[in-house]
């Protein structure tokens, strides 16, 4: 069975592990959000892109979510020492990552072509796409004023509520090369349990992305990232309060309008399961707290469609 998984970091990233896991690596293909990117000290850090990456090479630091296992900061601190810039946390590790993909990006490389040389020197087998090649970059608009993704949710620690999500260069983004050949291959889409707006969101902006979701013949499965109404980690829940008006599994739905044929929702928010209209729920245990925890879901996703 190939399948498709849209993911973010962190919680897609975990997800995205487990649907590997239980699937052989060469018949999933993941389509990362690059919304997020960012350069710091000169570098392009593409965070969710890493993320999959680390989880998929089993490097990832399981507690944090982001970066490496075992990183020290020394870079960081000498830099901060210096004057540079610190409000991001890049390690030692991780920062060889970001020399070797900035490099060859000014070499003229395009970010899929520079990812698949990452995941094959790590050991990846796992097709990971960047959403797009073209600059796309996530925006919010708050009563504090209109950030860059990374300033609002790390410099400021998302502390500002969101107006408005808007992405830059939406109108002329082309799907990264292989994107619309896994999704037109996939026999089944999966979207990975992320924040809808800022993670999901921007790879959805492409709008040939969104138009291939649309006029899927597969279905399509997304994974709720709340639990009880709540994020496990994030500013999910406070989003979809303020921009879809609550946090019950319809509210999610309603962000992937047309897009999704079933939602897995958690055991927590099985008694508030109206308003799905076409979209069928399917209730799981959603904590990916531990790998075991991460395959569990995996099988209930994969599972959601029969074979
Ligand atoms: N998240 C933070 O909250 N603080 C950081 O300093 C930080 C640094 C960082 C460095 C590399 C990387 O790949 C991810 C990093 N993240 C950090 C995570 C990242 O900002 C977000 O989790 C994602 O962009 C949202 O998916």
């Amino acid at each position: 069975m190939n399948v498709v998984v849209l993911s973010g970091g962190v919680g897609g990233a975990r997800f995205v592990r487990g649907v590997v896991d239980v699937l052989s690596a060469p018949v999933t293909s993941v389509i990362g959000n690059v919304g997020d990117d960012v350069e710091v000290l000169g570098l392009h850090v593409s965070p969710d892109l890493d993320s999959i990456l680390y989880a998929l090479a089993g490097l990832a630091d399981e507690k944090r979510g982001w970066g490496r296992s075992g990183e020290t900061w020394h870079a960081l601190e000498t830099a901060g020492a210096l004057g540079g810039e610190d409000w991001f946390a890049l390690g030692d590790r991780d920062l060889g990552l970001h020399l070797v993909r900035t490099q060859a990006l000014r070499a003229g490389g395009a970010l899929s072509a520079v990812t698949a040389r990452l995941a094959k020197a790590l050991g990846v087998a796992t097709k990971l796409l960047p959403a797009t090649d073209d600059r796309l970059r996530t925006w919010l608009d708050t009563p504090a004023g209109t950030f860059p993704f990374q300033e609002w949710f790390v410099a400021r620690g998302h502390r500002d509520e969101v107006d408005a999500v808007r992405f830059e260069g939406d109108e002329t983004a082309r799907p990264a090369p292989g994107v619309l050949e896994a999704i037109g291959r996939a026999d089944l889409i999966l979207l990975a349990p992320s924040n809808p707006y800022v993670s999901v969101g921007p790879i959805l902006a492409v709008q040939k992305v969104r138009a291939a979701l649309a006029r899927r013949r597969v279905s399509c499965v997304a994974v709720s990232p709340l639990i009880g109404g709540r994020a496990v980690k994030g500013p999910a829940d406070r989003m979809l309060r303020r921009l879809a008006g609550g946090t019950s599994p319809r509210h999610l739905a309603s962000c992937y309008e047309g897009l999704i044929d079933v939602l897995v929702v958690d055991e927590a928010d099985a008694d508030d399961l109206g308003g799905l209209g076409r979209v069928r729920p399917i209730v799981a245990r959603t904590l990916m707290s531990d790998a075991d925890a991460r395959r569990r879901l995996a099988e209930a996703a994969l599972g959601a469609v029969p074979a």
